[in-house]
């Protein structure tokens, strides 16, 4: 149960999961009240501050709009730190925040691969994505021992970087697979037993717990 004076949020995007699966798990595991709009696309894209989803609206006590953001970056950051999955420690905080960044390259080489045209171009990048999700890979698989290897990438509770790495999975396993299942060759021999642990944690995270197999249960997918 959420705080009596606490705000509310409403979440603005569209049903996939996307950009705005991050939001959706930092706002159930901050545990506070929190809805989400599907606006009529391309009618509404006018109606938001810059013209894109997701967009967070946070409202007051009694209902009323309070605070309206825009770009899943900065929506991520200001939720991850009002409700502490991330650091006050700026370096600590920053060694969390470079995950996102990496999470984008990996997702930006796999979006150039299937939007490419010819299949020479098909070909490099594939070689290209294929080589960052192995760094990505054995950089996360580092975190993950050096912090005990308890299933969890920084600290001993959940975290900004845990949600957002989870996610990263989530949407190559998941969303992307479902249009391009040969990215299962290439995740599922990378996955080292280090990061199956840590998608089985993230999945059992009991602040998760309403809505983290909404959009797929991806311990069944790299398990399978
Ligand atoms: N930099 C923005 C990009 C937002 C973005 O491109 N959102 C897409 C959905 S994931 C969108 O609104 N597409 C519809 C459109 O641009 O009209 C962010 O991270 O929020």
């Amino acid at each position: 149960m959420a705080a009596a004076n606490a705000p509310s949020y409403t979440l603005r995007y569209f049903k996939v999961i996307g950009r705005g699966e991050p939001i959706r798990l930092l706002l159930t595991a901050a545990n506070v009240e929190w809805t989400e709009e599907h606006p009529k696309w391309p009618q509404e894209k006018s109606n938001q501050p810059f013209g894109t989803l997701p967009v967070l609206i946070e409202k007051r006590t009694d209902g009323s709009p309070d605070f309206v953001i825009c770009e899943s970056g900065s929506i991520e950051r200001y939720l991850a730190r009002i409700y502490g999955f991330l650091p006050a420690d700026l370096k600590q905080a920053a060694l969390q925040e470079q995950v996102r960044d990496q999470v984008t390259d990996v997702v930006t080489a796999f979006v150039g691969y299937m939007e490419a045209a010819s299949e020479e171009d098909k070909k490099a990048k594939l070689e290209s994505f294929d080589e960052l999700l192995d760094r990505f890979m054995t950089v996360q698989t580092k975190h993950i021992q050096s912090n005990g290897n308890t299933g969890r990438l920084f600290g001993d509770s959940l975290s900004y970087a845990d949600i957002l790495t989870y996610v990263f999975y989530k949407i190559m396993g998941i969303e992307f697979a479902k249009y391009k299942p040969e990215i299962m060759d290439y995740l599922k021999p990378k996955l080292t037993p280090e990061i199956i642990k840590f998608i089985f944690t993230v999945e059992a995270e009991p602040k998760l717990a309403k809505n983290v197999l909404k959009s797929g249960n991806l311990s069944a997918v790299v398990s399978a």
